[in-house]
């Protein structure tokens, strides 16, 4: 949003205000005044005026301005109802030069998964990609990710669904927590006579893309998708949504929480990991974990900054940096 328009509103947001003092309050004129107002109607905020001048009676229920609108972190709203997926809108953003804006959609017709894998977007989603120009080695990148999942478990757990995350971008609700879906659990036998266990149902992830040098990121997109308003039905087997735990949520509330939360650790990958740790269903567990270079199966004892998962296996420690985790149990 404009600056002008968000100071006319943050102003409005204390009491009625009259049109002339509100012009010289920004310093513009009465008829710039008169416009950012009419642009804000057409965004949805309620406006009236009167004798007391100017008054905000209501603000959108959801998109961009509504999103911004009492938000505590510095990034602008680009909202869209329908767009193939906000990963690649926010690239070409972050291509053009931008910088801490949340591309944020209602719908994906062509929403990605890690892998080249499909992202189920309907209506009714947070789908989010943000455009980060972080000052940060390459390497240290994937603390962003956590960071996202970090951000989405305590917007999960504010709205009062019980998120944990799975390593290192899966943000899962146990089905011993109340979800009301049948669960269609598939299990999977391999020779050391474990099955894998989803560890629950996925209620979000994270597809991380980025471009730089060597030893410097250009940009950082983290691409976050979160089953919110959506119908378990819509949705792959293993999924459920805040809606299906708890009802239908407060949309724009949930992305400024977690926008905000985001904001708090993207500078400090040593709290973000400690967050991380915190709200982790990996640690502890005995996992597999599928790799570009073969299979790591152990138990998870730690992540490590940046976000390596630490897996004391029969042959010692090791450290994978990237890769897809399943949480074994024996039969
Ligand atoms: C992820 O991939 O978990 C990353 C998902 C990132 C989606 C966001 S939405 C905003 C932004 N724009 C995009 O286009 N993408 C990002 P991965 O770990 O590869 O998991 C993909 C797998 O999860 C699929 O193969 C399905 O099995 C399953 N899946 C697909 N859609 C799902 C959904 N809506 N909820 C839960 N699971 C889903």
């Amino acid at each position: 949003m404009n600056d002008t328009r968000r100071a006319v509103l943050d102003r409005l947001a204390d009491g009625p205000v009259p049109g002339p003092a509100l012009a010289d309050d920004l310093g513009v004129s009465r008829n710039a005044v008169w416009k950012h107002v009419e642009a804000l109607r057409d965004a949805g905020f309620e406006i009236t005026s009167d004798d007391a001048g100017y008054a905000l009676e209501s603000v959108p229920e959801y998109g961009g301005a509504a999103v911004e609108f009492g938000l505590d972190a510095p990034f602008s709203v680009e909202y869209h109802d329908a767009v193939a997926s906000t990963n690649c809108r926010a690239r070409e953003l972050a291509r053009d030069g931008a910088a801490d804006v949340a591309v944020l959609a209602d719908e994906q017709t062509g929403g990605k998964g890690r892998l080249d894998r499909e992202w189920s977007s309907p209506s009714g989603g947070v789908w989010l990609s943000l455009v980060l120009r972080p000052d940060l080695p390459p390497a240290h990148a994937p603390a962003l990710t956590l960071a996202a999942a970090v951000a989405v478990t305590d917007a999960a757990r504010e709205a009062g669904v019980p998120a944990q995350i799975k390593w290192p971008n899966d943000v899962l609700v146990s089905e011993a927590s109340g979800a009301t879906r049948e669960s269609t659990a598939e299990t999977e036998s391999n020779a050391s006579e474990e099955t894998a266990d989803r560890g629950g149902l996925k209620l979000a992830g994270v597809l991380t893309e980025m471009e730089g040098e060597a030893d410097r990121v250009s940009w950082v997109v983290p691409g976050i998708g979160v089953n919110a308003n959506v119908a378990a039905e819509a949705l792959p087997a293993d999924a459920t949504s805040l809606q299906n735990e708890v009802g239908e949520i407060d949309r724009r509330a949930f992305v400024q929480r977690l926008l905000e939360r985001f904001d708090d650790l993207r500078g400090d990958p040593e709290a973000t990991v400690a967050a991380w740790r915190e709200r982790s269903a990996t640690l502890g567990q005995r996992v597999r974990v599928v790799t570009q270079n073969g299979d790591v199966v152990g138990e998870a004892v730690d992540v490590a900054v940046p976000g390596a998962l630490i897996i004391e296996t029969d042959e010692g420690r090791e450290r994978v940096h990237a890769g897809d985790c399943e949480h074994l149990r024996p039969v």
